[in-house]
């Protein structure tokens, strides 16, 4: 049993029991696809990025050559090594290399930025991180200077590309690391919570019950060796990384092939080139894809499914995806805490265009309840609660913010307002938590109403979610100033991006208020704020920044 890592909130022992006897926890940690497959068919293509293709058994190599690497320079069982790289194959053998050694990768987005970067370098105390060199004019390796200079825990830099004064990627590959890795009841990695508070949250997962997680989807999703995924979104994801993502076609012994770029044309000209047969979307990039012109010119044919979650997925768009793309639809609703819904291959159309599906496990505990923790009524709307073989007892190293995210029995609070149909399908009708879902890419309000407040001219701020027609959601922050014309919104956007967020906590408007609406008990009103879009005209159209 696992004398777990400090700060990991572990199942209490009767669940731990229980999700062994019933065969989820099998023991076989996040190593064990690539294993197989070298073992099974190591011949057979695993990864494509750009010109190169990499079989099974060169995969197993190269990880193994990694992790021996990173063990010469002192990395080993438990450590934290952020990763943040864009959609290359580097992404997938650091991350085995890891699973191989027992260190923690710590999964950040290509998107983030000094302060995300700094703060989960510091809260998970990293000793190494994995970064590319650039990605167009912004240099990641800049970035870590400064990270650097703040938390000294971070003593290995390497770098994909140009590694100027770190250590080379490749450089690193030493003599085959041999070993199983590690123990499967221990903690495999830290994923990043969407969140809804000043700080974001980490999400440790084990082998074993992010394992059961993976193997469950690959087999509700059909896949096999015959399996081409486009990994499209960004890999660190938890959607294309386990909902069945990479590693559910790692594990069936499929083929992805990773997207650099997620445009139309880069990714159908993979599509067309690679026959690819499965790729996960967000809605916004869905509509993208729909939208483009260039879907005529080339060969979507071997596309067996599209799959799309992440945000709410409009009834229009869902219709139109079959016809477009020759294939099935299948939504998904999941979250990197745990609990993933799947719609099936065996529902019918109205369940596959409606729902976002049901729970992965007969073990998912669902309940949905009022704001008194009360269960509603079937089929009425109301909080969804959830406990299961694969969803977190706590965030990683938050015990305050537990006692609030956790009911006293251990059911995570999603923040998601759901209604269930009889058959156990579930219908996201919307979300209680203070957060907006720019085209997928979750915003806490409250991260970035404190980095508006840092701004000396800024007396109060709110941060709501507007409609978009192509991203669902973007951002708007309401904002009072001490004294009137002290700032602009583009001074403010500035001043933001200069403490280094990343692009996409920018609100994509800021609006000044003499005073924010407040509700009875003197909370800051934001059901008052959105209803400004409702009637777009009352809103200025010079706020944008
Ligand atoms: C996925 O994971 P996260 O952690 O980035 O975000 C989770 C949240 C959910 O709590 C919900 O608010 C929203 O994203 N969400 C959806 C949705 N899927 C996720 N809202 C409406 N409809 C959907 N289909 O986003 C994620 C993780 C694994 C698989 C798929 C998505």
């Amino acid at each position: 049993m696992n004398a777990a890592l400090p700060g990991f909130v572990p199942w209490p022992e009767e669940f731990a029991a229980r999700y062994r006897a019933l065969g989820y926890w099998t023991g076989e940690n996040l190593y064990a696809g690539l294993a197989r497959g070298v073992r099974e068919h190591p011949e057979r293509i695993a990864i494509v990025c750009g010109e190169r293709r990499w079989s099974y058994a060169e995969f197993d190599q190269r990880a193994r050559r990694f992790a021996a690497g990173l063990h010469r320079t002192g990395i080993g069982p438990r450590d934290r090594v952020l990763l943040q790289l864009p959609n290359i194959g580097e992404h997938y053998i650091a991350c085995h290399a890891l699973f191989l050694l027992g260190a923690l990768p710590v999964f950040a987005l290509p998107a983030h930025r000094r302060a995300e970067i700094g703060y989960f370098v510091g809260h998970a105390q990293a000793r190494a991180c994995v970064i590319a060199d650039r990605d167009g004019d912004f240099d990641f390796r800049a970035m870590i200077r400064e990270v650097r200079a703040e938390h000294a825990c971070l003593s290995e830099v390497v770098v994909v590309g140009e590694a100027e004064e770190f250590r080379g990627f490749d450089g690193l590959l030493d003599e085959p690391l041999a070993g199983e890795g590690s123990d499967a009841s221990e903690v495999a990695f830290l994923q990043l919570s969407g969140g809804s508070t000043c700080v974001p949250k980490l999400i440790a997962r084990t082998h074993d019950d992010y394992l059961y997680s993976v193997r469950e989807s690959a087999r509700i999703c059909g896949l096999g060796g015959d399996t081409v995924y486009l990994c499209a979104l960004p890999a660190a994801h938890n959607f294309p990384m386990s909902s069945p993502g990479a590693l559910g076609v790692f594990h069936a012994g499929g083929c992805v092939v990773l997207a650099r770029r997620n445009d139309p044309q880069s990714c159908f000209e993979l599509i067309q080139r690679e026959r690819v047969t499965l790729t996960a979307l967000v809605p916004a990039l869905a509509l993208a894809w729909l939208e483009s012109r260039l879907r005529a010119r080339y060969d979507l044919s071997s596309l067996a499914c599209v799959q799309i979650g992440g945000a709410h997925l409009a009834g229009e768009v869902a219709r139109r995806v079959p016809e477009a793309f020759g294939c099935r639809l299948q939504q998904v609703f999941g979250m990197a805490e745990g609990l993933v819904n799947y719609t099936r291959a065996e529902d019918d159309a109205a369940l596959t265009l409606t729902t976002q599906g049901r729970p992965i496990s007969a073990d998912d505990e669902i309940r949905i309840v009022d704001d008194d923790d009360i269960d509603v009524a079937p089929g009425e709307v109301g909080h969804l609660l959830t406990r299961g073989p694969y969803t977190i007892r706590g965030y990683y190293r938050a015990e305050a913010h537990n006692a609030r995210a956790f009911t006293a029995d251990g059911f995570y609070r999603t923040g998601d307002r759901v209604r269930r149909l009889p058959g156990g399908h579930l219908i996201v009708e919307g979300r209680a938590k203070d957060q907006v879902n720019r085209g997928g890419e979750k915003i806490a309000a409250e991260e970035v109403e404190g980095y508006l407040l840092a701004h000396p001219a800024v007396f109060d701020a709110a941060l709501v979610a507007m409609p978009d027609r192509w991203l669902g959601e973007k951002s708007c922050a309401f904002v009072t100033l001490r004294e009137p014309a002290q700032a602009t919104p583009r001074e403010l956007a500035q001043f933001l991006r200069e403490r280094g967020i990343a692009a996409f906590k920018v609100p994509d408007r800021i609006e000044f208020l003499a005073a924010l609406p407040r509700t009875a008990v003197g909370k800051i009103d934001k059901k008052a704020l959105r209803a400004r879009f409702a009637a777009p005209s009352a809103v200025p159209a010079s706020s944008f920044v």
